[in-house]
């Protein structure tokens, strides 16, 4: 179990944004204070960052997403026999910490109660030996009752349930093993899913194929709504609609369950079984992500593999890293950790703040990062089979997904440090930007870890109800490729203007783009115009006039950017929502890249930034800011709130970094 790598005090949510209020000071005035008090602020800043690095030059903060991690982790240990007592104290110590007063608990901070998470939270509460009659407990019940009870779930909720025979495996969707002899042309292939969907549905086809009982403590019918309510029961769709169609096909597999040939569905399991573990990293995670490796355990336990078997004890181990010690004593799961992400954005906010490029921090960063790069295929060799290796992943272990936007960061990141072996550096650089250059999807755009992931199927599926199972192109992504290709030069390499083209037409109406992976139009915007100006478009050019003039009409009274997660699932939230450190930070470098620095909205947010920092040189950030899946999965990645202001302060102060050309003669060696 690893430490808090953050400092944070107690469980996030509510309490922790009450505990901590920003140093409150007077907001400065423009001009030479407005400067003196962003001096103050980067250098604190640059400080709190440097404490932070670890001795082998990776950042990491904490990943929070929610409690379905936590009460997953415990069914799991219940459902193979290994829970232990002080294990399952400390995680429901966390989720009660997380629960609201109407008795739910959300996925993301401040947000509405959320009927999966709160049956998944009661549960693990209840296995934690909590009562039904305890005043939290009967809260929480009451209010699934209310919302359709566990029939209402996810999938994912119901194959938790199903596995103690709290739901019956015949009321669930099928997902057949028989899926991993797809050829990679075929519809549904499991290269068709984005890759954690694949790593995650590949053992669950195991897991429901085999349909295990393990009868649980205690019934659950506190949690079940009448079923007279009127609107019970599944509406079924038209034959001539996708979903009806989908509902047809789940129908007909249901059907195949019955009767599929023994000897087929055993090779099925038995392929499926080795392409897991294949997959199984060094460290014995798959994927560096939680759920893959929860469901491989599973998985590969049903087949006969022995808890004590090489493969399963590193299995269950790599389970335990996902864990965090909380200062009370309270232990959170990490959906998975963001060491080379962090790293990459500490060493250009460091670099950016004006740091020399020789400075110990910034090479032993650079150094790291270079022992990260993979160098053999993975996955994404599957759609691009003649491409070099050369990307890095997100997390410690995780060679076979190296990502593209991290590749691309790490690129803009090392380029940025003057580190005294120039050609290793130069090599891994050119490596890594190439692996971009090939992943380029059709479209002329850029996906996160996979080249052209965009078949419609796998969302229609009704097993996939949750979150987002393909990889498309996106405007974040793309924007982070054409960025790092601008630096190295390539602006004008076809390539990269097929990127720009593409993010021009992305554009919406209002002036913003769509934020994939960051919460939402804010992170978008904070992108891409960055990215468009690095590779030449004039500031004037009336794509990022649009954008500056949405930023600023959406910047709030008190001179920051803030952009509610509600803003996926609501047009009304689009650019708006209380203030938080990162958001305001990509306004402004939006607007610091589109020449905007001596204007009043960048004053205002820089004056902003200024006040709201802690006397430690951080910020508090407790609203979520990252995004998994829009609207389903949300993540409070805890080093934004430093990272990015520390950014846009640093433009702020010394003007935008200059591209490959203007360095040149930095690289001794090259
Ligand atoms: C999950 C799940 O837990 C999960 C965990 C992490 C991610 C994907 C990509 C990146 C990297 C980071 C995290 N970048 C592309 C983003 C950079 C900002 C996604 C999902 C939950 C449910 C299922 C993740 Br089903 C599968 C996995």
């Amino acid at each position: 179990m690893t430490a808090t790598t953050d400092g944070s005090t107690g469980a996030m949510g509510p309490r922790a944004a009450s505990a901590s209020r920003p140093t409150e000071t007077t907001i400065p005035a423009a001009g030479g204070d407005l400067r003196v008090a962003a001096e103050r602020a980067t250098a604190r800043s640059v400080e709190h960052l440097l404490g932070r690095q670890d001795a082998q030059g990776w950042w990491k903060g904490d990943l929070a997403t929610n409690v379905t991690m936590d009460a997953e982790d415990l069914l799991l240990r219940q459902f193979l026999g290994i829970q232990d007592a002080r294990t399952t104290e400390a995680s429901a110590l966390f989720i009660r910490g997380e629960q609201r007063a109407d008795g739910t608990w959300a996925t993301f901070y401040g947000g509405p109660g959320e009927l999966s998470a709160t049956i998944e939270a009661y549960v693990a509460l209840r296995l934690a030996g909590d009562s039904p009659e305890d005043p939290h407990m009967a809260r929480a019940a009451r209010w699934v009752r209310e919302h359709g009870g566990i029939a209402d779930s996810r999938v994912f909720t119901r194959v938790w349930l199903a596995l103690f025979g709290w739901w019956k495996w015949d009321d669930l969707p099928e997902l057949p093993p028989e899926l991993i002899f797809f050829p990679k042309w075929f519809p549904l292939n499991i290269y068709d899913f984005g890759c954690w969907a694949r790593q995650t549905i590949v053992p669950l086809t195991i897991v429901s194929a085999k349909r295990p009982v393990r009868p649980a403590p205690f019934a659950l019918d506190e949690l079940r709504a009448d079923p007279a309510r009127p609107g019970a029961g599944k509406s079924v769709a038209p034959m001539t609609s996708w979903d009806g169609v989908f509902q047809r096909l789940d129908k007909a597999l249901r059907a195949y369950h019955k009767i599929a040939p023994r000897r087929l569905r055993r090779t099925a399991m038995n392929a499926a079984a080795r392409w897991i573990i294949e997959r199984q990293e060094n460290d014995g995670c798959w994927g560096g992500i939680q759920p893959p490796a929860v469901y491989s355990v599973i998985a590969l336990h049903l087949l006969g593999y022995d808890l004590d078997h090489p493969i399963m004890r590193a299995g269950l181990e790599s389970l335990d890293r996902f864990a965090v010690r909380r200062e009370d004593g309270a232990r959170m799961i990490e959906a998975c950790q963001s060491p080379v992400w962090d790293t990459c954005l500490a060493t250009i906010a460091l670099a950016d703040a004006g740091l020399d490029p020789d400075h110990p921090a910034l090479v032993k960063a650079a150094d790291w990062m270079l022992g990260e790069q993979i160098v053999r295929p993975g996955d994404w060799s599957v759609r691009r089979p003649g491409l070099d290796p050369g990307g890095w992943a997100f997390e410690f272990h995780n060679d076979n997904y190296p990502d593209i936007d991290d590749t691309a960061e790490v690129i803009l990141a090392l380029r940025r440090v003057r580190h005294p072996d120039g050609k290793r550096l130069d090599a891994a650089i050119e490596r890594g930007a190439r692996w971009n250059l090939g992943m380029q999807s059709r479209n002329g755009a850029w996906g996160a870890f996979d080249a052209d992931n965009t078949s419609p199927f796998p969302n229609r599926l009704p097993f996939c109800d949750f979150g987002e199972v393909i990889d498309p192109p996106s405007a974040d992504v793309t924007a982070h490729v054409v960025e790092m290709l601008a630096f190295e030069g390539k602006s004008h390499h076809p390539r990269t203007r097929r990127g720009i083209d593409w993010l021009l037409a992305e554009q919406e109406t209002n002036g913003a783009w769509f934020g994939r992976w960051g919460v939402n139009y804010v992170y978008g915007t904070g992108s891409v115009v960055p990215a468009l100006t690095a590779a030449g478009l004039p500031v004037s050019h009336p794509a990022i006039r649009r954008a500056v003039t949405w930023l600023e009409s959406v910047q709030n009274e008190d001179g920051g950017w803030g952009e509610d997660l509600r803003s996926y699932d609501d047009e009304s939230w689009i650019g708006r929502g209380a203030t938080t450190a990162s958001q305001t930070a990509w306004a402004l470098l939006a607007l610091l890249a589109a020449g905007e620095r001596e204007s009043k909205a960048v004053e205002r947010g820089i004056a902003w930034l200024a006040a709201a920092q802690r006397e430690d040189g951080s910020w508090d950030e407790p609203h979520f800011t990252g995004t998994g899946f829009p609207w389903d999965f949300s993540i409070n990645y805890h080093l934004y709130r430093q990272v990015f202001p520390l950014t846009a302060l640093g433009r702020y102060l010394h003007g935008e970094p200059k591209p490959l050309a203007v360095l040149a003669g930095v690289h001794k060696g090259s």
